[in-house]
């Protein structure tokens, strides 16, 4: 039974299920004295003898019989067939560099998805592994921005269990948009966040750079873009429109979003610079820019009109609603439209995100809910699609006219058309007139899904175009797209 070298010279794949008495014979198995083994390559291996807890081992080739990856060359014993085999990213196994199975590690190896085990963000398809201090520590975020706390992690939704990042695909298909048989569309197939950005996801975001977007945090040119659109990511020149700190990024979400100078009136900022109960509620009084940074930098992009109105309209099913093309309950006697319907206890069909059972002038975003807490979802799941807040579209101006494929208006002035404004954000007064003299300096851009404000129509026929860009606004927000 013995070889020259005065090993054994048993077929080592069958040693393991068959002659168990010469296991130290295979990959990985227990060996008390390496020179007194071998396999066919003769000593080669005793060279590549590795101390593993003590008991040293012998190391053997692909296609020998193992029981651990520490007996393979190649740190990969199949635990299905028992042999070494050198890893790969289609194995169905961890093995190699990967930090889950066939994903992460080395550059060569595809990224893994959320919820999958990561060791950096460059193993995540999403480019962000749960911090140590997260509840998603080592795992695979959906969204950077969904690294952090309430509203940013998996809170968000019905039950508040869903991921505030979800992102659920519409298939793509032909349909009218604005249910207008002169603007016929043709969308390729996307996906669009189920909720609108939260609080939680922009405090994260600012987080990141200490609120210093404008000067730290680089996005790419091109970054953002819609895949099948030339020319639709982010330029260079659109990062002076950005806040440059903290303090900036508050006074444009809060100060600059007053109505009548306070900012307790209805229709209140969800934004506070600190971490709180509005965390997983809409972002509002967020402005096109930095809604554009943030989506860009999770990976994601700005949705066009085409593609949210194919999303809200059930694509060919034409809804005029979200949740179909029953009306919602519009309360003639109160102000605000979702304080009518606010309470459950009053038996009303809920359709659209709303807040507390009343809202009165003074009662700040009491009348904003949580994103996703009600029901009225659109035909593929997403949140809130008509009613909680209007939604920026990558789109400026006005809509493309006639047939629509994979359309969007990029006609965004660029350079924005006033060097250094607006240094400060405009702020509208209780007269409904602008501050520093805004005018438009930057154009447009279209608005989508109507508010809980009674004056913003929830239909799919509607929209608001060429809202100015640099208003920040107490019903408009948002959410991102991804490919
Ligand atoms: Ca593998
Ligand atoms: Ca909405």
């Amino acid at each position: 039974m013995k070889n020259r070298a005065g090993g054994y010279t048993l077929k080592q794949a069958t040693c393991v299920l068959v002659f168990e008495a010469f296991l130290s014979n295979c990959g990985g198995a227990v060996a008390s004295d390496p020179n007194a083994l071998d396999d066919e390559l003769g000593t080669t291996d005793e060279a590549l003898t590795a101390s593993d807890g003590g008991v040293t081992q012998v190391k053997v080739a692909n296609g020998k019989a193992c029981t651990a990856d520490a007996g393979c060359r190649s740190g990969f014993c199949n635990p299905k067939t028992h042999l070494c085999r050198t890893p790969t990213a289609k194995d169905g196994f961890r093995n190699g560099t990967e930090t889950d199975v066939d994903c992460g590690g080395a550059a060569t190896n595809p990224r893994c998805a959320a919820g999958k085990t990561c060791a950096t963000a460059t193993d995540c398809g999403s480019a962000a592994c749960g911090a140590a201090t997260s509840e998603f520590a080592g795992k695979c975020l959906v969204a950077k921005s969904c690294g952090g706390g309430r509203g940013a992690n998996n809170t968000c939704g019905l039950t508040h269990t869903d991921s505030c990042c979800a992102s659920l695909p519409a298939p793509g298909g032909s349909y009218m948009r604005y249910q207008n048989p002169d603007l016929p569309a043709t969308v390729s197939p996307f996906k669009l966040d189920k909720f609108e950005v939260t609080v939680g996801r922009v405090r994260t975001f600012l987080a990141a750079f200490g609120g210093n977007l404008r000067g730290k945090l680089n996005l790419p040119p091109g970054a953002g873009a819609h895949p099948l659109i030339p020319g639709s990511g982010w330029r260079s020149s659109f990062n002076m429109r950005l806040p440059g700190s903290m303090a900036e990024a508050n006074m444009r979400y809060t100060t600059a979003c007053a109505y009548g100078g306070v900012t307790s009136q209805w229709g209140a900022p969800t934004w506070s610079n600190t971490a709180g109960t509005n965390d997983d509620k809409p972002i509002n009084c967020i402005d096109w820019y930095t809604l554009f940074a943030l989506c860009a930098w999770e990976g994601g992009r700005m949705p066009t009109d085409a593609e949210w109105g194919f999303a809200a309209m059930g694509g060919d099913e034409n809804r005029t609603f979200a949740w179909g093309n029953s009306e919602p309950y519009y309360p003639m006697d109160i102000g605000l439209v979702n304080a009518g319907i606010a309470d459950p206890a009053w038996g009303y069909d809920l359709k659209f995100t709303v807040g507390g059972p009343y809202a009165t002038r003074t009662d700040g975003a009491k009348h904003i809910a949580a994103v996703g807490t009600h029901t009225g979802n659109g035909k593929w799941g997403h949140a809130d699609l008509s009613g909680s807040m209007l939604e920026l579209m990558l789109d400026s101006g006005e809509l493309v006219q006639g047939e629509c494929v994979d359309c969007a208006n990029i006609d965004w002035p660029d350079p924005p058309q006033v060097a250094g404004y607006p240094v400060e954000w405009a702020i509208m007064d209780g007269n409904d007139t602008w501050s520093n003299g805004a005018t438009q300096p930057d154009g447009g851009r279209i608005l989508r899904g109507g508010s809980w404000h009674p004056d913003h129509p929830v239909g799919n026929y509607y929209n608001f175009g060429n809202y100015p860009v640099w208003r920040t606004y107490f019903a408009a927000g948002g959410r991102c797209a991804r490919d």
